[in-house]
């Protein structure tokens, strides 16, 4: 099963095949704090007070962030009070087992022709190349993609976008710099109804979710997709760069107060030791993470899979 069908809300064999590029991309993370989780729990098999107590400040390192935190511990210790370990079970793996259960968030997907997805997120966080990853690996299932440049601050990124649309010969709207990135939408929207095509890619531009006019304008782009199809956007995917740590748990609440994003996007999971934000930002959002980025190259991206990320994490 492909991409096509992981964004329709299936579960998908590409999870499993992509379970060595996310441990490879979770190096870091794995390294510096989550391989120490395994040397704690050597040979324990409870959580004593001390242990526990080394345990939350391994997490609390790790940027799980202290509500999470908080929960993971309660949960290990009632799951452990109702059933002590088996035999041939670690405490590693049931702290594994809770984790995967705190990263699995359910999904529902909506039934629509075409499909339309808004990418939205700060400066820099990777929004455009994953509009491209996706497009290439979409249009490899031999599916109709259309994208718009709806970020329409800098001629360079619509330029960046008309380049990808050449290379992978993937029909592209845009007007230009400084159109109005609400009616690139629109007009998107609409040839991909004229034409049929099945799914709409709207990369949009970063934008810092401090600046209020422009979190305003995210919010009119999201309703005009509305206006020219009812129902969509149908996925709104707010992507976060893992290097931020606890700086995307702000961005995440300001980009939900203006759109109704649907899940997330975590990337540049290589390059940091803060994995941990994963759990913070499940936790403080409700929202399923759909891909990880783990990095530069197009197979970097993964359909996202908790207890591939989890075993990536804990080795
Ligand atoms: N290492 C690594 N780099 C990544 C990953 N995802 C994206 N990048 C890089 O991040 C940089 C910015 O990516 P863009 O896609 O241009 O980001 P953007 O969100 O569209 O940026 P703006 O349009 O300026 O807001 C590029 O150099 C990407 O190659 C990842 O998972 N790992
Ligand atoms: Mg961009």
């Amino acid at each position: 099963m492909g991409l096509w069908d992981w964004l329709r809300g299936k579960k998908n064999a590409q999870v499993e095949e992509a379970a060595h590029t996310v441990e490879k991309g979770l190096q870091k993370s794995r390294e510096s704090f989550w391989s120490r989780i395994k040397a704690l729990f050597a040979g324990r098999q409870s959580l004593d007070p001390e242990t526990r107590e080394e345990l939350e400040e391994l997490l609390l390192t790790a940027d799980v962030g202290p509500q999470a935190t908080e929960k993971i511990l309660a949960e290990l210790e009632r799951s452990l009070k109702e059933r002590p370990l088996s035999p041939n079970e670690t405490l590693t793996d049931r702290l594994a087992s809770l984790l995967i259960a705190r990263l699995e968030r359910p999904f529902t997907p909506v039934e629509a022709h075409p499909y339309v997805v808004l990418f939205v997120g700060v400066n820099g966080v990777g929004k455009t190349t994953t509009v491209a990853r996706l497009a290439y690996r979409l249009k490899q299932e031999g599916k109709h993609v259309l994208l718009a440049a709806a970020d329409t601050f800098r001629a360079a990124a619509v330029e960046q976008l008309a380049r990808w649309s050449e290379r992978l010969e993937i029909p592209l709207v845009e007007k230009g710099m400084g159109a109005d990135p609400g009616a690139v939408t629109y007009e998107a929207i609409q040839k991909a109804l004229r034409e049929g095509h099945d799914v709409v890619l709207v990369d949009t531009a970063g934008r810092l979710h401090t600046r209020t006019p422009l979190m305003q304008e995210l919010g009119k782009v999201y309703r005009v997709a509305g206006k020219a199809l009812p129902g969509a956007p149908h996925e709104v995917l707010l992507v976060l760069d893992a290097t931020t740590g606890q700086n995307a748990l702000r961005q995440a609440q300001a980009f939900q107060e203006v759109t109704h994003c649907t899940g997330l996007v975590l990337t540049k999971l290589d390059g940091t030791a803060k994995g941990g934000i994963a759990f913070a930002l499940v936790e403080q959002t409700g929202l399923p993470i759909r891909f990880v980025g783990v990095g530069e190259a197009a197979e970097d991206l993964v359909p996202f899979s908790a207890e591939a990320f989890v075993r990536g994490l804990l080795g």
